[in-house]
């Protein structure tokens, strides 16, 4: 049977996230805070877990390489993840099931398609923790396996335009190797919208009050990726996405919004748009392209 790409999300990895759900593998505790991303994330969630995908595929702007892309190529990982900004809102314990199959795969896909890719097989290797902190969010059950893509730096050595287009290449090699593997596989973009964040933290991280969007330009330009993704106008976004990386200081900017739009094969139907809110003034969406759930797919 030929494998599918059943379902893309955009899945922001602000540590804030787990910090406020104080999950078992947390080890600082939170007394709130970020509800309205927290609870889109729980409306995603419950419609991802719905479809029973084999696997969920992330794509990380902090897994950055510079020469190509790397896949896990072990079956197991185990460690403590550590957010070097925020070490007193996210220290993780992570133990993760890979696909390695799968991550061989896609990075054979890549190998065809005439990119450097490299397999990672020190098992004391650490996993980033945008990808960790997405798929928690996602599957905080972590019983799906899992493959995790690294992000090659073209956009930060040459330009958006060249980031973009190697994205886009990487999309369409996962793409072909989910259909060759026979399985249903869910993708995760794990990136912010717009970037530009606060530099002092209040007393107390969750305190609501100090919440709210960097600047206005930042959510102008927010709010119009968002409109374009509920219009169905991908093929349109992916044109202005080197634009918006550049005036939103976008965490697009790594490409994995790119790579999943690219990989679901440019959605033209409308995403459903769980939720929108800041994150120490950055700009952070959950978004869902799931083609059994919206019309006109
Ligand atoms: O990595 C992040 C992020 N993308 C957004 C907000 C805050 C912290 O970390
Ligand atoms: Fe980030």
């Amino acid at each position: 049977m030929k494998g599918k790409v059943v379902a893309g999300v955009l899945a922001p990895h602000p540590p804030h996230l787990v910090y406020a759900e104080n999950p078992p593998q947390n080890e600082p505790r939170a007394e709130c805070g970020w509800e309205v991303l927290r609870w889109a994330y729980e409306r995603c969630r419950a419609n991802i877990k719905a479809l029973k995908p084999d696997a969920l595929i992330v794509h990380s702007p902090h897994w950055p390489t510079v020469v190509g892309h790397h896949f896990l190529g072990l079956p197991h990982f185990k460690g403590l993840s550590v957010d070097p900004i925020f070490p007193h809102l996210f220290r993780y314990n992570y133990d993760v099931n890979v696909d390695v199959e799968l991550s061989k795969s896609i990075k054979d896909q890549c190998d065809q398609a005439g990119m450097s890719t490299t397999l990672v097989t020190n098992p004391d290797f650490r996993l980033d923790y945008g990808s960790i902190i997405s798929l928690h969010l996602i599957n905080p059950d972590w019983d799906i396996p899992v493959v995790f893509i690294s992000a090659n730096q073209a956009a930060f050595y040459f330009s958006n335009e060249v980031g973009n287009q190697v994205a886009a290449d990487v999309g369409h090699a996962t793409r072909k190797a989910v259909e060759a593997s026979g399985k249903r596989c869910v993708l995760l973009a794990s990136n912010s919208l717009s970037h530009r964040h606060f530099v002092h933290e209040p007393d107390i991280p969750e305190d609501m009050s100090f919440e709210r969007i960097h600047h206005h330009g930042q959510y102008l330009w927010d709010m119009k990726i968002l409109d374009m993704m509920r219009r169905g106008q991908c093929r349109e976004l992916l044109d202005i996405m080197p634009e918006f990386n550049e005036m939103a200081t976008a965490e697009t900017k790594a490409g994995a919004l790119t790579w999943m739009l690219e990989a679901l094969d440019v959605p033209t139907y409308p995403a459903i748009v769980h939720g929108y809110g800041t994150v120490i003034g950055t700009g952070n969406a959950v978004v869902e392209w799931n083609p059994s759930l919206s019309q006109g797919a």
